[in-house]
């Protein structure tokens, strides 16, 4: 090789604001790991930022507001360049997010909404929960057709974006149709083992052969639930017809067994564009959308379930 071209070899040429990206420090205030999309996520997150050189200073909530709060204070104090929430619950954020104006660091809202005045986060990187949750009912619908069924409903957090967006797009998507009726809606807090208990006080009090469906706002949840299906002696996916969102890679196997009807796709790779929109924003003032949507795709028993889920399980769910 010529000299030259060892020398070109040899020096790294960075653009701008990938030289800038290798000195950021970010601070991740993250929910807690309460589901495997969850946990996805989190991985996610950790290569995104490390692809980029940057450092990732990462705290988890264990689901608790008040955590997440102490952690975003303690990122404030350490003089970080940016932070990253996913936040637990939609209210409580207003007085830590002007902490972090005041501080002039840039917050961008991961995979959940706040209610509070978008001028206090720099974007939101989130689906279109509501969309998702009338995509389910929608499917429920062209299911069912004209036969009469009853519905139970494992919400997500009480009080979380994602749970009160997924309950509205549903009813959206069932309105109209007089013969789908929700007779049970309860929090499963996104986790299997409460989709579980919840689910068997739903079979206790409705008696199993009442109920036709249930629409679960996350795969965890309807995970949960499909044990306690199964272990009140009927057929999850054919007894119970089942619906929910995420399509982790649990949920592709149950629906390849039979066991589950339809899952809504959630990309855990909210990172990727929200550090894409951090860098632009930190090397040169660009200003991003207040929202940036991820897509949603509804998975049936006529995809190729069992493939997905082979792709699917070693990508940190
Ligand atoms: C939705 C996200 C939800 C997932 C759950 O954007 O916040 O939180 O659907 C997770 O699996 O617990």
């Amino acid at each position: 090789m010529n000299i030259k071209a060892t020398l070109m070899a040899s020096a790294v040429i960075l653009s701008p604001v990938a030289a800038l990206a290798a000195d950021l420090t970010i601070g991740f205030s993250q929910i807690g790991s309460e589901s495997g999309w969850r946990a996805a996520e989190t991985t996610v997150t950790k290569q995104e930022a490390e692809k980029r050189g940057i450092t990732l200073k990462f705290a988890d909530a264990q689901q608790k507001q008040e955590n997440q709060i102490k952690a975003i204070r303690s990122f404030i104090a350490q003089g970080v360049d940016a932070i990253l929430i996913a936040p637990v619950v939609a209210t409580g954020w207003d007085e830590v997010l002007e902490e972090a104006q005041d501080a002039e660091i840039p917050v961008v809202l991961l995979d959940r909404t706040v209610d509070a005045p978008d001028d206090l986060y720099l974007t939101a990187v989130t689906s279109d929960l509501v969309h998702e949750g009338k995509v389910a009912g929608e499917w429920l619908v062209s299911e069912m057709g004209d036969s009469d069924c009853r519905i139970v409903e494992l919400q997500g957090t009480t009080g979380s974006s994602p749970a009160i967006d997924r309950k509205t797009g549903f009813e959206q998507g069932i309105d109209g149709h007089a013969n789908l009726e929700i007779v049970r809606s309860q929090t499963g807090d996104f986790t299997r083992s409460q989709g579980k208990v919840v689910m068997e006080s739903f079979l206790k009090a409705e008696g199993g052969d009442s109920i036709c469906a249930l629409y679960a706002h996350n795969d965890d949840m309807a995970v949960g639930a499909i044990q306690a299906i199964k272990e009140a002696g009927l057929k999850p996916g054919e007894d119970i017809k089942i619906v929910a969102i995420d399509a982790v890679p649990d949920a592709h196997l149950a629906i390849a067994q039979g066991e589950m009807n339809a899952t809504i796709e959630l990309t855990p790779n909210m990172a990727g564009p929200a550090l894409d929109a951090l860098e632009a924003y930190l090397a040169d003032g660009t200003l991003p959308p207040k929202w940036i949507q991820t897509e949603s795709k509804l998975f049936t028993a006529s995809d190729d379930n069992q493939s997905i889920y082979e792709m699917k399980k070693d990508l940190g769910y």
